[in-house]
């Protein structure tokens, strides 16, 4: 059998995770696990998990390790036997410290944009409340300006994505995400990426998981 082959995306708010994720597993057809995707699902569906993230998700704070793990450990469980891409998850070392483990991840990727850009492209973001489908008016606007491709349904914006609220998010993840980061590092695994434009990122991505992939074959089930 195919070797499986287990990565994670991590970087601050509005760096690009979700996009950069969503191309991997569709070019590479990982399983893809968004941490915040899997939040907002629970929240919208009012399940207990829901209920009990809900005032931590709408102001942008961090869910404590133990229920994110309690979450998201059994989760990956399901997806054994295939490969994935974690989004979101680590975000901690509570939480790097207990997926490692489990399970010994392959390739982690960091993202560093600059927080100008960051600023720029959060406060240029509206949100489809009930899916958690995002856009961004000038990189994916939606076909008509105010309303979700899918359902029509209004946009909203977050008042964390304000730039007073995103300078203290910004500060936050970086305190957090150091010993994750030096974690990682010291494993070997870690490949940092930086650049303003997801656009240009991407293919040194793409080319980092196609050597990788390449030299570790996967499954190839298809993108969540
Ligand atoms: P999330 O959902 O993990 P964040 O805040 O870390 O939320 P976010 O904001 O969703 O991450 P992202 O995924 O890094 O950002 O970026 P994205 O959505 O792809 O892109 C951001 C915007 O920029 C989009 O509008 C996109 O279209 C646009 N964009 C992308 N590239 C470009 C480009 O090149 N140019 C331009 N102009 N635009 C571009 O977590 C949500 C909450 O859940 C909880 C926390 O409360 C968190 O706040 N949570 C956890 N709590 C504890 N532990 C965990 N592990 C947790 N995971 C989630």
């Amino acid at each position: 059998m195919a070797k499986l082959f287990r990565a994670a995306i991590m970087g601050p708010p509005g760096s690009g995770k979700g996009t950069i994720s969503k191309r991997i597993a569709q070019s590479f057809g990982l399983q893809y696990l968004s941490s915040g995707h899997f939040l907002r699902e629970g929240i919208a569906a009012k399940t207990e998990a829901g209920l009990l993230v809900k005032t931590y998700v709408e102001r942008s704070m961090l869910v404590p390790d133990h229920v994110m793990t309690r979450l998201m450990l059994p989760r990956l469980e399901q997806l054994s036997g295939h490969s994935w891409l974690l989004d979101g998850f680590p975000r901690t070392l509570g939480q790097a410290l207990a997926l490692n483990n489990l399970y010994q991840l392959d390739l982690v990727i960091s993202l560093n944009i600059p927080y100008e850009t960051l600023k720029d492209r959060l406060s240029d973001r509206w949100i489809h409340p009930a899916s958690g489908r995002v856009y961004n008016m000038g990189f994916n606007p939606p076909q008509v300006q105010g309303k979700d491709d899918i359902t029509g349904e209004p946009l909203i914006q977050h008042d964390d994505d304000k730039p007073e609220a995103l300078m203290a998010r910004l500060r936050h993840y970086k305190d957090v995400a150091k010993p994750v980061i030096d974690l990682y590092k010291s494993q070997g695994i870690l490949h940092s990426f930086s650049g303003t434009e997801t656009d240009r990122i991407w293919p040194y991505i793409n080319s980092l998981l196609s050597t990788k992939m390449h030299t570790q074959p996967s499954d190839t089930c298809q993108a969540q």
